[in-house]
């Protein structure tokens, strides 16, 4: 297949796209490099080093003799480059990673709420009108995430999308229908994540295109086969408050001697999914499209759940790391439960990689390896998601 990966420079979207040439599809990386700008706005860097992306499909080239093209594109911005790209190219597949992802990042001011509106919903909305206009068949795989359903499964799985109801009709009578999870974002990037969904209903019902939405739990590791191939071939690896996710910032903290920042009473569960098992899933996805008519096709894409707390005591008894329990910076339930079905990946023979036989290698080889070239500085989370927690903080950091 000819296949377009929208955010292919990304820390998903780079192992994705190696796995995707490995198999011998040809594979367009489109990105803006917006996540590179982001880096220097914050004065941060990947804990790995990261090569430029021309560099680095050089070595993909030299190492495997495939080509992976890149296309400098906003697709939030440039729409008619977008378009005419499509045009000219016209891909079998397009994976849509190209978000501003970070939920502190856009909860940080007024205008980083504005930038992450305006990116994400314009990239989607952008990629829809333009495969409709094109009468492009291609089949669009989107990176979506577990928040759009809040995390709650009060006493029942979180279904992979669609909700059955009973409704009271008008005579009495009790009728089945499905729709779609109700919506409960927790901040604003997962908000843009929740309207993205929306976008997808519409040009299912009203165009047929073909949709996949990946409803993904958070991602840990940092290596897949073949980011492993060449030393140039590293994916990034985020650590900082506003793009570390927790798994990943806790295994940083505990290579450079600095306490867990748990947030809160750390009663927050998760769903989890290593980006190897991301990867493969995004394969899975692609191999089985939905038929053209059909609604959007859902997954959910995390392989297991983890309370924040167990995740921190894992860590330090296997590292001997402090926990430090801090007032928390963010607006969400202190603790909840979380059950959630993943049944559709399990029965495609999807067979996960789990947290206890992944960690320690992660620990061992990436974050002391890589531990000389982080700032400590940059290892708080100080995005506050409203005034009243900025200012309780400052009172009571
Ligand atoms: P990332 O920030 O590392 O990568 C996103 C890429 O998209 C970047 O390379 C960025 O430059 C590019 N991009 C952003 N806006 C663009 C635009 N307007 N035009 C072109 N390129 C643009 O993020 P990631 O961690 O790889 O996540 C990829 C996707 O997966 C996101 O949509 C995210 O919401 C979703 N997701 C990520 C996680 C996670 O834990 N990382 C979990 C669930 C879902
Ligand atoms: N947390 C801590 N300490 C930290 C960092 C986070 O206790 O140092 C807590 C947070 O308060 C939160 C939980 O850990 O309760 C998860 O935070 P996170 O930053 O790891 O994940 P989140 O903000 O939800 O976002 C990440 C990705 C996002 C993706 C989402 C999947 O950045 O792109 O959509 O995970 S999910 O959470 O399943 O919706």
């Amino acid at each position: 297949m000819k296949i377009a990966i929208l955010g292919g420079d990304g820390f998903v979207g780079w192992p994705t796209s190696l796995h995707l040439s490995d198999q011998g599809h040809e594979v367009h990386i489109i990105d803006n490099l917006s996540r590179r700008w982001i880096d220097a706005e914050l004065g941060v860097q990947s804990l790995t080093p990261m090569d430029s992306i021309q560099e680095r499909t050089r070595i993909w080239k030299q190492e495997t003799g495939n080509t992976i093209r890149f296309h400098l594109i906003d697709i939030a911005r440039d729409y008619e480059v977008f378009k005419a790209w499509l045009a000219d190219n016209r891909p079998d597949a397009i994976i849509h990673f190209a978000e501003q992802r970070a939920a502190p990042y856009s909860m940080k001011s007024d205008q980083h709420k504005n930038y992450t509106v305006n990116n994400n919903v314009n990239a989607t909305h952008h990629l829809l009108n333009a495969m409709v206009e094109l009468d492009l068949d291609a089949h669009l795989v989107h990176l979506g995430t577990m928040g759009v359903y809040g995390y709650s499964s009060v006493g029942a799985a979180i279904p992979e999308g669609y909700l059955s109801v009973d409704v009271e009709t008008l005579n009495g009578s009790k009728a089945a229908q499905e729709i779609l999870y109700p919506a409960n974002p927790g901040s604003i990037y997962h908000m843009t994540k929740c309207l993205d969904q929306l976008l997808f209903q519409f040009y299912a019902k009203n165009d047929g295109l073909k949709i996949t939405d990946l409803h993904q739990g958070i991602v840990w590791g940092t290596h897949t086969e073949q980011t492993l191939r060449h030393k140039q071939l590293i994916n990034r690896f985020d650590y900082d408050g506003d793009y570390g996710t927790v798994l990943n910032r806790f295994l940083i903290q505990a290579a450079i001697g600095y306490p867990l920042t748990v947030h809160g009473t750390g009663g927050q569960t998760r769903a989890f999914i290593h980006i190897q098992d991301s990867v493969r899933c995004i394969e899975l996805a692609l191999k089985n499209p939905p038929k053209k008519g059909d609604r959007v096709k859902v997954f959910n894409q995390m392989t297991e759940t983890h309370r924040v707390r167990d995740l921190a005591e894992l860590i330090s008894r296997l590292t001997g790391a402090k926990v430090a329990y801090l007032p928390n910076p963010r607006k969400e339930a202190a603790e909840n439960d979380l059950v959630v079905e993943n049944k559709q990946f399990l029965e495609l023979g999807l067979n996960p990689i789990t947290l206890e036989e992944g960690l320690l290698s992660e620990v061992v080889d990436v974050a002391k390896n890589f531990a000389y070239r982080v700032d400590r500085s940059r290892v708080p989370a100080v995005s506050a998601w409203t005034k009243e927690i900025a200012d309780e903080i400052e009172r009571d950091p």
